[in-house]
């Protein structure tokens, strides 16, 4: 049988870590035959460390299998020790009042720490989720505060954009999410990003053949995923967090597994493609195999989809702006 590996999730007591662990631990993330180690990590904030003991508890409420074993922590420098998987939830996203400079401060104080420890002592191979928002600036910031880690190992989460924008397609088209493929979003994951079907297919036909409707595309396909967190909110109560862990699950399987052939989203550093300045965290359509990721290159980009793709860019650029003081 395999040998464990080590997964470390920040923000563990959380929503959305209360989603995803249990996930992980059943192998839903790396597979039903690949053991794992949980290393948790919390604020050291007694109600935090009180409530992911609790989560703990639950964990080996299940009897897991594949749970090789489950340690909690609230030191980054303990918690990613030889870890191979590192997802970063916990974050402090904008809170009401809250000014742009104090929410960049902020995080950009948990990922130049968390960016540093794994640094030097993850796993050399380590693969990095950011999903805490901002979640590609939180991203960027992690991968400039690594410099002896692959710069390309840090990734942002653009996968429930991604999900969100499937599924309006399928919706839309009364075809099953399962027929679609080849949709890209582009950017930032914040309602500039962009969700591009002119690529997509169901069973080979192109989407954009079926139905050429510029006024739904504009008015309605991308105000609806942009705005789908929001609205979430609006109805729940609450953020996202069960499509949000499901994203994530959805990411790092893809990339350590790989995707035979298929696009999915990914944010990573820019390399130059696309006319985006290397380095920017930017949402691009990738492929995935032997856990690694290839950026899909060479697509034509139109004068809208150029609009869009600048828009989300000049977003991304001022909130990496905003932060290189700290780096
Ligand atoms: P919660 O507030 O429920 O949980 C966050 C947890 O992180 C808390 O338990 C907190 O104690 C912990 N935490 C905070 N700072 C930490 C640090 N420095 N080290 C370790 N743990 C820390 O939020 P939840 O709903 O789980 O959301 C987590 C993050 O995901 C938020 O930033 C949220 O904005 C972001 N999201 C990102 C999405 C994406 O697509 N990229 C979608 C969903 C979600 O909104």
């Amino acid at each position: 049988s395999k040998k464990p590996v080590r997964v470390a999730v920040t923000g563990a007591a959380g929503q959305i870590g209360y989603a995803l662990l249990f996930r992980i631990a059943s192998g839903e993330m790396l597979g039903k035959d690949q053991p794992v180690i949980l290393q948790l990590l919390e604020i050291p904030d007694e109600k935090a460390q009180k409530a992911l003991k609790g989560v703990m508890m639950e964990l080996d409420d299940c009897a897991f299998p594949l749970l090789a074993g489950m340690e909690a922590h609230s030191d980054p420098m303990t918690a990613f020790k030889d870890t191979d998987y590192a997802l970063l939830v916990g974050s402090r996203p904008r809170g009401p009042g809250m000014e742009r400079a104090e929410l960049l401060a902020i995080n950009g104080a948990i990922f130049t720490a968390q960016g540093k420890a794994l640094n030097a002592v993850a796993s050399r191979n380590v693969k990095v989720l950011v999903v805490g928002n901002p979640a590609n600036t939180n991203a960027y910031i992690a991968m400039k505060s690594a410099p002896d880690l692959p710069a390309r190992n840090f990734t942002a989460m653009l996968r429930l954009d991604h999900n969100r924008a499937l599924s309006q397609l399928a919706a839309k088209t009364g075809q099953p999410v399962a027929s679609i493929k080849n949709l890209a979003v582009w950017g930032n994951h914040s309602p500039t990003m962009y969700a591009d079907y002119r690529f997509a297919t169901i069973d080979g036909a192109s989407v954009k053949d079926m139905f050429n409707d510029h006024a739904w595309n504009k008015d309605v396909f991308l105000p609806t995923v942009g705005k789908r967190g929001a609205a979430i909110i609006e109805a729940r109560g609450l953020s996202s967090a069960a499509s949000a862990a499901n994203a994530a699950i959805d990411h790092m399987r893809d990339w350590a597994l790989g995707t035979g052939g298929a696009w999915v989203t990914m944010g990573v550093p820019s390399n130059g493609a696309y006319g985006i300045p290397k380095e920017v965290m930017f949402g691009y359509p990738v492929t995935c195999s032997g856990g690694d990721y290839q950026i899909v290159e060479g697509l034509p980009i139109d004068a809208f989809s150029q609009e869009c793709i600048n828009k989300t860019l000049a977003e991304l650029q001022g909130e990496q702006d905003g932060v290189r003081h700290l780096l």
